[in-house]
């Protein structure tokens, strides 16, 4: 897959009433390079309306886009790829159905990391690393040791995720990940494309 350092998903109940498209265009603006529809109430119908919308706004910037969840929605409009989490189709199946596009998994402990790259997953979600309020049934927090855990031993592409702020993303990426993901610190931003520069900036010095 592209590369990828900076990964926003949608989270509309902090988007303030702002639209979903115009939410996510401040964040590719920022420098956001891959992006994921997830939405846990709406009907199927609206999430195919959300998907083909974010399908061609991250075509015009060239930004890759991942759907949660829905892989009939994913494929329907032709998005990168999925996102999947341990419920969900195991990945075998998942791969059947969507050939090579990209496949991410949710991952908590290091057994689900070793399972996901044996299986052939493209990316791995690793989170929670701290309390987040953005998930219902989360796991409790896996801390940044999990991150020292993958970076060890993992080689596939791995992106933090849970509870990431300005405030903490240095612990994030001194445990050794140099992708990060978050849905309120971005999505419920007053100045969504200045925070996500920020965070560009910082990713970038890291990798330097
Ligand atoms: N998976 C693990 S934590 C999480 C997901 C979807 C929520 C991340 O949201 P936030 O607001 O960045 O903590
Ligand atoms: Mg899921």
């Amino acid at each position: 897959m592209k590369e990828f350092k900076l990964y926003a998903i949608t989270g509309e109940e902090f988007h303030q009433g702002r639209d979903l498209i115009e939410v996510m265009e401040q964040a590719i603006l920022g420098g956001v390079d891959i992006i994921q529809l997830r939405d846990k109430t709406s009907s199927k119908r609206e999430i195919l309306q959300k998907a083909k919308a974010l399908r061609e706004l991250t075509h015009k910037y060239g930004v890759t886009f991942i759907v949660n969840d829905h892989i009939d929605v994913s494929l329907a409009v032709d998005a990168d790829g999925i996102h999947i989490g341990q419920d969900d189709l195991p990945l075998a199946e998942a791969r059947k159905i969507v050939g090579d596009k990209i496949i991410g998994i949710s991952t908590h402990k290091i057994e689900e990391a070793r399972e996901a790259e044996a299986g052939g997953a493209d990316y791995i979600g690793v989170g929670p690393i701290f309390h987040t309020n953005s998930k219902v049934d989360v796991v409790d927090p896996v801390t940044t040791t999990y991150i020292n855990q993958v970076s060890n031993e993992i080689t596939i592409p791995f992106v933090a995720i849970g509870g990431i702020k300005l405030h903490n993303v240095d612990q994030v990426l001194e445990a050794g990940a140099t992708r990060i993901c978050m849905i309120s610190e971005i999505v419920g931003a007053e100045d969504i494309k200045g925070v996500c520069k920020t965070f560009t900036k910082i990713l970038s010095e890291k990798g330097e």
